[in-house]
């Protein structure tokens, strides 16, 4: 009988074994790419703090007025503009570069611009009453300087800020090294986040401190409105963030994670590179993220503050991005959704919408 135990004993045994063996027989999906770290990482950006001037002048004009904005699905509003597109027109050069920038403004009320992030000359920084006269209405004034350093900037007046601001008065700034980043990026996209009151008085808007935002836009687009990004699977994917709004976005990334290379235009160490799937940036705030583009499908990338992903109160909406991998087809045959929510919820609490 013992023996008949032991017998049994090592049969459950070698049973268990073998049912442990099993699983690998059965074959499990594989991503199309392998997830690598060292594919992307560490991502060393050709940055130097003294690059040598390059003699090249770049001579932008941008003229400030008012222009009609349609900034959602059938939502226009008169925004204050660089040469009426919101962002204005993305300044793209190399460090070392000189950069010649006549503003024009046509305002009915003063303005400038300030070079958000460069080292530049103290006359060239933009703010009236410390660095140069205001820019009146009717005037031109002429910004120069060399491009300090590689890195993703912004500019943006300094005269009667929220209100020109808010109403889309900024621009992306890009520098490039003179020295190539490594590895290079199959694709770079640019987010731009920007907040809007419409359709309130200003009084009301700015009640509980101007935290009465009720439209969200990437790129000067809510979602929908705003265009998918299109990715092909194995892409290194870098995207250059800049918060002109007055509030915090954590921003979330669905499908792959990324890792921050670069902050305020400072390449982030390597050893700090860190896989992420969520980064908050603050007002004033520039990020560089990469990512691999491992996991094919339609991905979003949106505010984790869900106020902000709204048109006015109804989902989906405002700080929502689109990443599509080239040939996926989505559940709806590869079409964005395009309206939104059919039964929005009533607000109780209207204080709290920001
Ligand atoms: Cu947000």
């Amino acid at each position: 009988m013992v023996k008949l135990i032991l017998t049994f004993g090592i049969m459950l045994a070698v049973a268990v074994t073998a049912a442990c063996a099993t699983p690998t027989a059965t074959p499990q999906p594989q991503p199309a790419v392998a997830p690598s770290a060292s594919d992307i990482l560490p991502v060393k950006l050709g940055y130097n703090p003294k690059p040598a001037p390059t003699g090249i002048v770049r001579a932008y004009e941008l003229v400030v007025r008012p222009a009609p904005w349609e900034l959602a699905p059938g939502v226009t509003v008169q925004a204050v503009t660089y040469d009426g597109t919101v962002p204005g027109p993305t300044i793209h050069v190399k460090e070392g570069d000189t950069l010649r920038v006549s503003v024009k403004n046509l305002l009915s009320q003063d303005t400038s611009i300030h070079w958000h992030g460069l080292h530049v000359p103290y006359a060239m920084d933009g703010v009236p009453g410390v660095t140069q006269p205001p820019i009146k209405p009717g005037e031109t004034f002429t910004y120069e300087f060399v491009a300090s350093h590689a890195g993703t900037f912004m500019y943006h007046p300094h005269v009667n800020s929220v209100e020109q601001i808010d109403n889309g008065l900024y621009g992306l700034l890009v520098i490039d090294p003179q020295q190539p980043d490594v590895p290079a990026f199959g694709r770079e996209f640019s987010m731009v986040l920007g907040a809007w009151t419409v359709g309130m008085e200003q009084a009301v808007a700015m009640d509980g401190m101007n935290m009465n935002y009720n439209y969200f836009t990437i790129n000067g687009k809510a979602y929908p409105a705003n265009e998918p990004w299109t990715v092909r699977t194995g892409d290194k994917v870098r995207v250059r963030l800049v918060n002109m709004s007055n509030l915090v976005h954590p921003m979330h990334l669905h499908g792959q994670d990324f890792k921050v290379i670069a902050k305020d235009g400072e390449p982030v160490p390597a050893a700090n590179q860190q896989w992420m799937n969520t980064l908050a940036i603050n007002s004033g705030e520039t990020y560089d993220i990469a990512f691999i583009a491992d996991n094919p499908g339609i991905w979003v990338f949106h505010c984790h503050e869900l106020h902000h992903t709204e048109n006015n109160g109804v989902e989906p909406g405002g700080l929502i991005q689109l990443i599509k991998y080239e040939g996926f087809q989505g559940y709806q045959g590869g079409a964005p959704p395009t309206g939104p929510s059919p039964t929005p919820m009533p607000r109780s609490m209207p204080g709290m919408r920001h």
